[in-house]
């Protein structure tokens, strides 16, 4: 990407911040504004019918980029918590936090639930790359590694080399498609790594909404930042800042449950 576009950077959904809602699907993320629906082909958003590619992605049948949602509360365990990213934190080494090399690891299987959330495109090993999502949530477990990292010496942070590794994984093997080995993954200067991660609002304490986002994705409820939902979504009645309305004329209301915007005449 940096070679298209040297000064851009991605940004990093944390699923911390939406597991504060009633219904973490109602999360402000899909609105028009940004991410689009996730209840069924996707419409809205910067996403809006985004076509499948590889043609074979195209697993739904309609021709566009897909969102089913599970419309579950935090306590199914599809999003992040603390509990998670502390987990990865306390990790001793690289090769710890990889442990065992496949799905049964703790690392690749936490990263599981925001996929399985979001669900359609998400869902599928092959086709997940199609959601724009999948960038930002992969940008969050790499973030979480990179702060692991930071808490450790050089030589814990270096490719395991047991034969248990799956063989496409290998250190020396190539990293499909690209010119590289798997190890260079690891290695700053190899893949020409030169951003750092800002501090993640979930883990800040805040005092007013725009402390936690300029663009009312969060607001700021008993002084930790949390996700706004969208209209229509569930809240609770009186906590009217924690609603989201993509008009900034609308007033966001929280009335009876549910977020509305009331337009300003
Ligand atoms: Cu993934």
């Amino acid at each position: 990407m940096k070679e298209i576009w040297p000064s851009g950077c991605l940004p990093y959904v944390d699923t911390r911040l939406d597991c504060t809602l009633l219904r973490p699907s109602d999360s402000s993320l899909f609105t028009r504004e940004h991410f689009g629906n996730n209840d069924g082909p996707v419409r809205t958003g910067f996403a809006a019918n985004w076509r499948p590619e590889p043609g074979d992605c195209d697993i739904f049948g309609n021709g566009v980029l897909t969102r089913s949602t599970s419309r579950s509360s935090c306590r199914q365990g599809l999003h992040y918590t603390n509990t998670l990213v502390r987990r990865v934190l306390n990790r001793r080494s690289y090769d710890d936090l990889c442990w065992p090399y496949d799905r049964r690891n703790s690392f690749e299987r936490d990263h599981a639930g925001p996929h399985i959330w979001i669900g359609g495109h998400m869902r599928s090993l092959t086709c997940a790359p199609n959601d724009p999502l999948f960038w930002n949530h992969h940008c969050f477990i790499d973030k979480c590694g990179e702060n692991l990292r930071d808490t450790l010496p050089a030589n814990r942070w270096t490719y395991p080399t047991s034969w248990r590794v799956q063989w496409s994984h290998r250190a020396d093997n190539q990293m499909r498609p690209f010119n590289m080995r798997n190890r260079d993954g690891l290695d700053d200067e190899e893949i020409g790594k030169e951003y750092l991660y800002e501090l993640s609002p979930a883990d800040d304490t805040c005092s007013s909404d725009t402390d936690c986002s300029p663009t009312r994705l969060l607001w700021c409820g008993g002084g930790r930042c949390r996700a706004t939902a969208r209209q229509g979504g569930l809240c609770r009645t009186g906590e009217h800042a924690s609603c989201y309305c993509g008009d900034e004329s609308d007033t966001p209301r929280c009335n009876g449950g549910r977020c509305a915007c009331l337009s300003t005449p």
